[in-house]
């Protein structure tokens, strides 16, 4: 296998996908070696066979806004590899989402889920619909009709769907209460649920905390101590919310946070009482950080900037969204130095900052290691449905915990150079690859 010979080959096939692309190009050059030292993978062409989704739902989602308009939208489903346990992966609800999205984050999953230990596959979803700015009611429309067709494709056992961009507790109740209805049984089919019907404890947290773990255990292995560091976030959602709650926990300073209309900076680190208020403006009230100086004139409103470049930061946790930074923004990083990104958003950085980050040797986590600690809880509210009870907030902190440091030694494991540097992206994705290819190869060509 040649990355640049496949790579040629998918980009004919698959033409205006970039981020696919993106994705794709990433994995394979990392892989390339391993993969060569095992003929049987050539001869059984499984690099294709991994790199093209097993299949694609594409479909049209019709449905009556409050003014009596009928809007269209399009759903998708990529349902990418089942090798190792049913398809799993969130839902995206953006105006943004289109395939190449869709089949980035699908493929990404699979080698995030494969290092979490736990039995999923890969998939992901979404719809180009807009939740901002929409009543309940609206959404809730929405997401029935969503439902309406994607229902027949998933199941406890099949395809598990969960949150994921525009897509929280609210929407994932809506879904999976119009799933329920049509499939006529109370399964595991999503996770994220609300805790009254089968969600798990933590599993809101997981992301941002379980990034936070991913954190600590690569400090560790510099001896660094996270108290008193300075951290940059980039998003206000469910991410980058609970990272910053667990880095204050843990006596860090938060310095920024954003959305996609611009960054607050707190040159001093958010106070308690100011994440706060961020938070519930957040989560609750679906405000806008132009709002936070109303009320904390001492903190900094910096329209349509992204953090990188504001404010000095000892660590990066870029937890919004793809391609949201650049290698300017690696540069201005290193400048100020930063030693330290951990990503809680799928593929935040461009490959240009990939390359600056690994050149300066500093301790960078991609995401599909460093934000795996949500779907890995997304494993545990399954495991906790098929057995119909429900483990304390406690327990499942400490096996996220121990999952995060289980990735983090895969990542130590295949990506440990011969000068002792830790190339995560190579280790994760070396990880991620072996357990799914050797899965594929046991079961034939499929
Ligand atoms: P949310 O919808 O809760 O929050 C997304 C945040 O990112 C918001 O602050 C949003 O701003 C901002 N944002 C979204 N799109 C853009 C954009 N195009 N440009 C700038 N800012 C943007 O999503 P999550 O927190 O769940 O997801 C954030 C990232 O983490 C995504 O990459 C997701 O794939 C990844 N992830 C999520 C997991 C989960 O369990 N939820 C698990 C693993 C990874 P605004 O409020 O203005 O829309
Ligand atoms: O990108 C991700 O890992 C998620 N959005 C979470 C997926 C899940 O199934 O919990």
């Amino acid at each position: 296998m040649k990355t640049s010979e496949v790579l040629a080959d998918l980009r004919m096939r698959f033409p205006n996908e970039p981020e696919y692309h993106q994705a794709v190009e990433e994995v394979l050059a990392s892989i390339e070696d391993v993969y060569n030292e095992h003929p049987e993978f050539e001869r059984m062409n499984l690099i294709e066979r991994l790199c093209i989704p097993d299949r694609i739902f594409a479909f049209r989602v019709s449905w009556v806004d409050d003014s009596g308009r009928v809007r269209n939208n399009m759903g998708y489903r990529v349902q990418h590899n089942n090798a190792i346990g049913p398809y799993k992966g969130g839902i995206r609800f953006h105006s943004s989402v289109n395939l190449s999205i869709l089949k980035f984050l699908a493929f990404e999953q699979t080698f995030k889920n494969s290092l979490t230990t736990l039995a999923m596959g890969g998939a992901k979803g979404g719809s180009d619909f807009s939740p901002r700015g929409k009543s309940n009611m609206e959404i809730m429309h929405f997401c029935q009709a969503f439902i309406a067709e994607l229902w027949r494709q998933i199941g406890p056992d099949t395809d598990v769907p969960a949150g994921d961009i525009g897509v929280g507790a609210r929407e994932v109740g809506f879904m999976y209460g119009y799933y329920k209805k049509m499939a006529r049984e109370f399964t595991g089919t999503f996770t994220g649920k609300g805790l009254t019907f089968g969600g798990s404890l933590i599993r809101p947290e997981a992301t941002g905390y379980g990034n936070c773990y991913f954190l600590l255990n690569m400090l560790a292995t510099r001896g660094i101590d996270i108290k008193g560091k300075r951290v940059a976030i980039s998003g206000s959602g469910n991410v980058a919310t609970y990272t910053a709650k667990k880095l204050l926990e843990l006596g860090a300073k938060v310095v920024s946070m954003s959305d996609s209309n611009g960054t607050i900076i707190a040159r001093d680190g958010l106070t308690r009482e100011q994440f706060e208020y961020i938070f519930d403006l957040k989560t609750y009230m679906r405000g806008r950080l132009s709002e936070v100086t109303d009320t904390f004139p001492d903190l900094e409103y910096h329209p349509n900037e992204r953090p990188w470049k504001l404010v000095q930061c000892d660590i990066a946790m870029p937890s919004a969204t793809q391609n949201e930074l650049d290698g300017s923004d690696a540069d201005a990083l290193l400048a100020s130095g930063c030693f330290a990104v951990s990503e809680g958003a799928n593929m935040p950085s461009t490959p240009e900052a990939v390359h600056k980050f690994i050149e300066a040797r500093i301790l960078y986590a991609p995401g599909k290691a460093a934000n795996a600690g949500g779907v890995a809880t997304s494993g545990l509210e399954m495991a906790q449905n098929s057995q119909k009870l429900s483990w304390t907030a406690e327990e499942v902190d400490r096996r996220l915990s121990d999952i995060m440091k289980n990735i983090h030694e895969q990542c130590v494991r295949y990506g440990r150079q011969d000068d002792g540097f830790v190339n995560y992206v190579r280790g994760a994705n070396i990880a991620g690859f072996m357990k799914v290819a050797e899965a594929m190869m046991a079961q034939g060509i499929l």
